[in-house]
């Protein structure tokens, strides 16, 4: 399509269907980077046949076997690992959707919008239905993430989508979400990134977006609030945010934008103050209201420093900068990019800035693509371009919690495994690395490809002890040489923040006070890195793991850091015995960590009051079918709460990791727990998916259907071996 087409053209807008043929999808795994590809013609079909995996994905019956029935744990270990074995990708990992966040596709279709990219019929059809499906059913609008209840964010977005796919807006569905949508306050009651979004689509106009000031990228270092210091996320949707704001670009007007405009508000368009609703937000959206300095600074920007104060130099100089940025961004990643919230930011920049048909809007368009995921309810956006690394690392962990990473059964796929990690594994830091803020990073993995390149202490953490498992088991191939892993755990060690905790990406760099400049409205503790429990115990397993086998390698170093590390899980224990989890839904997962780290200097129940208090509180816990079961509530309200439909798999697994981890004196709950889970287990060997797993920005939810096989193996893996002769059926 050239840019002399309009974007209203019939013959260019997406042609809808009701659905596409599931057998038709295929999943291209190259090398970890994974895409969808839709068969339209027959004879491809019979050259690339449909993979047990992509059946899985889609929801189709895989038709794999049925299994003996398991007799004792240890059996249905090897049952869940002959069924995951069936969904390893050729290049040794294993994928799955990560979807959940309900505000990532827009990102993508508005951008594949304003940039004219055409959206093939398949692929609008799906998003189509992924979107219909997703509708809350009582009130037809969406939420923030998939259990979440309709807001402004998900309801304003989720409907210019389906606008953008070609729903037409008397479509009962639309009807339905607009009456939501009305009765929430209308788009301009929405969160700062929707008005960003509905500006660049010229559906809002920019004064209703709050200041986004690149030249705030201009700050020296040492000043406490100079973006370097944010946490990685919000600084880089920051980057390119400021770098659109700052040209008020928006794309061609369309007489779907002239509709949008009329159907998003309650207000009728052209008499609404736009400069007056900066601060409108509906109170469901409002998750993290703005702080008494955000506002002051805002009104600051717009009142004064805008009109008055700010030079043309200043501005100019702050856009290059901004733009180099970016442009470092995508050299980094090859234009995959952090995430696809900055992906899609970073493309409509390059678009401006570059134009249609440059090299670096292509690239971002082909590598959009690796973010997209479809299912049996259609199309839509993961959190990141997969969870590579790090399922692959917890599924070699479990098999070995299990005992088994010496049975030939379980070697190639073991194998494969390990070939996986050791061409993920990123060799070099980033190119000027300091320049563009990057954390050390060589010697990590990523939390998905080394492409993607962010390194995650826990992500290297994990990686690191599957890799040391495998090769430290006799018959393995040696792919990392020793200097490797060296290199991986002195990049683990500049992970230690002041309190002795770890982070995420980097360790932490501004102060918490940062929160008062949090202006997306819908989530809370994002401007910072903050203490994780779950990444400090990572990153005390990996390194105690390796002074088990190499014990002169800075031996003084890593045993104080794992000493501060533990310290700090401990001041972290709540006063009911309980860890607030970060990453995955919430005082279950967190427990097991914690746990864990205690366990790792050799505290456990019968020695540590922290331990027994930690056990006690998972005990109280438990459910009367022996299970777990923790609601996404836990996360936001900071307090344990049940989940409304019973008892997890996923929970249970952790719970009672964590109580093998801490030797619970009791075997009886732990037998309980192990019976409900062989009890879910299929004949086939899998687990069915239950309610969603993980969590991040205290309010958002992500799915990780991969830990339904990892961790269920895990559990029951740990208990087969600690407890050989016990067979619970
Ligand atoms: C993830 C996914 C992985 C996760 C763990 C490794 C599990 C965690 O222990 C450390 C943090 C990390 C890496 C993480 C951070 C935030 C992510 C990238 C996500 C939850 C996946 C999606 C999310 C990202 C922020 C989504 C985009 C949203 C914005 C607010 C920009």
């Amino acid at each position: 399509r050239t840019s002399g087409d309009t974007l209203d053209t019939p013959t260019k807008r997406p042609k809808l269907e009701d659905k596409t043929d599931l057998t038709r999808w295929r999943m291209l795994d190259e090398k970890g980077r994974h895409t969808w590809h839709y068969l339209e013609d027959d004879e491809a079909i019979e050259r690339w046949p449909q993979s047990s995996a992509d059946k899985w994905y889609l929801g189709l019956d895989t038709e794999l076997p049925t299994l003996p029935k398991p007799k004792n744990p240890l059996d249905a270990v090897v049952n869940g690992l002959t069924f995951f074995e069936k969904l390893q990708l050729p290049s040794g990992q294993w994928g799955c959707e990560y979807g959940g966040p309900m505000f990532l596709l827009p990102g993508v279709v508005i951008t594949w919008y304003v940039t004219k990219t055409p959206i093939p019929w398949y692929v609008a059809t799906e998003i189509k239905n992924y979107l219909l499906a997703r509708a809350n059913p009582e009130d037809g609008g969406w939420g923030l993430h998939i259990e979440g209840e309709s807001t402004v964010f998900g309801t304003s977005l989720n409907y210019t989508v389906l606008r953008i796919v070609g729903v037409d807006p008397e479509h009962p569905a639309m009807v339905k979400a607009r009456g939501t949508l009305q009765k929430l306050g209308g788009a301009t009651h929405a969160p700062h990134w929707a008005k960003f979004w509905l500006s660049v689509m010229g559906v809002c106009k920019w004064d209703i977006v709050n200041p986004i000031p690149p030249e705030i990228w201009l700050l020296p270092d040492w000043v406490p609030i100079a973006p370097w210091r944010w946490w990685i996320h919000i600084r880089q949707v920051f980057l390119p945010m400021g770098y659109i704001y700052e040209k008020k670009w928006s794309c061609e007007e369309t007489d779907m934008i002239r509709g949008l405009r009329q159907e998003l508000f309650v207000e009728n368009w052209e008499s609404i103050d736009w400069a007056g609703n900066r601060n409108s937000i509906c109170p469901i959206d409002n998750f993290h209201p703005k702080s008494w300095l955000l506002n002051t600074a805002n009104w600051f920007l717009v009142n004064i420093w805008n009109p008055y104060l700010r030079t043309k130099g200043i501005a100019k100089k702050a856009e290059d900068w901004s733009s180099k940025l970016i442009d470092m961004e995508d050299e980094n990643t090859d234009y995959a990019d952090l995430a696809p919230v900055n992906a899609a930011m970073n493309t409509v920049a390059c678009y401006i800035r570059d134009g249609p048909g440059s090299y670096s809007v292509r690239r971002h368009i082909e590598r959009l693509e690796d973010a997209m995921w479809v299912n049996n309810e259609g199309m839509f956006c993961n959190g990141t371009n997969g969870v590579q690394c790090w399922d692959t690392s917890f599924l070699i962990q479990a098999v070995a919690d299990a005992g088994l990473e010496q049975d030939p059964r379980f070697r190639p796929m073991l194998t494969k495994a390990l070939k996986f990690l050791d061409d993920q594994q990123i060799r070099e830091n980033c190119k000027d690395q300091g320049v563009c803020y990057r954390q050390q990073r060589k010697g990590a993995w990523a939390f998905s490809t080394k492409d993607q390149g962010y390194a995650v202490c826990d992500c290297v953490s994990e990686a690191v002890k599957s890799v040391v498992l495998l090769q430290k088991t006799p018959g393995y191939p040696q792919l990392l040489e020793d200097q490797r892993i060296f290199d991986a755990i002195d990049t683990l060690l500049t992970y230690q923040n002041q309190t002795g905790a770890c982070s995420s990406y980097e360790p932490t760099r501004g102060s918490e006070l940062l929160e008062m400049l949090n202006a997306a409205e819908v989530f809370g503790k994002i401007m910072v890195e903050y203490d994780y429990v779950e990444c400090t115990t990572a990153v005390v397993t990996a390194l105690s793991l390796f002074q088990k086998h190499w014990p002169d390698y800075k031996t003084q170093e890593i045993k104080s850091f794992i000493g501060r590390c533990v310290k700090a899980v401990k001041s972290f224990q709540r006063p009911d015995g309980s860890w607030y989890g970060n990453w995955a839904i919430c005082f279950t997962y967190a427990a097991m960590f914690a746990l864990e780290s205690l366990r790792s200097i050799g505290e456990t129940y019968g020695n540590s009051s922290y331990s027994k208090r930690g056990c006690d509180f998972l005990i109280s816990k438990q459910r009367e079918d022996g299970g777990w079961s923790e609601s996404y509530r836990s996360c936001e309200r900071m307090v344990y709460t049940e989940h409304s439909t019973g008892s997890q798999v996923v929970m249970t697994a952790w719970a009672l990791v964590a109580l093998m981890k801490a030797d619970y004196p009791d075997i009886e709950p732990i037998k309980k727990g192990i019976k409900l889970i062989m009890d879910r287990q299929q004949a086939n060997g899998e687990w069915k998916q239950e309610a969603i797993e993980g969590v991040f920005n205290k309010s958002c939810m992500i799915s990780y259907p991969n830990y339904k096989f990892t961790f269920t193996v895990k559990a029951l893996g740990m208990f087969a071996t600690k407890y050989p002769n016990e067979t619970v059926i």
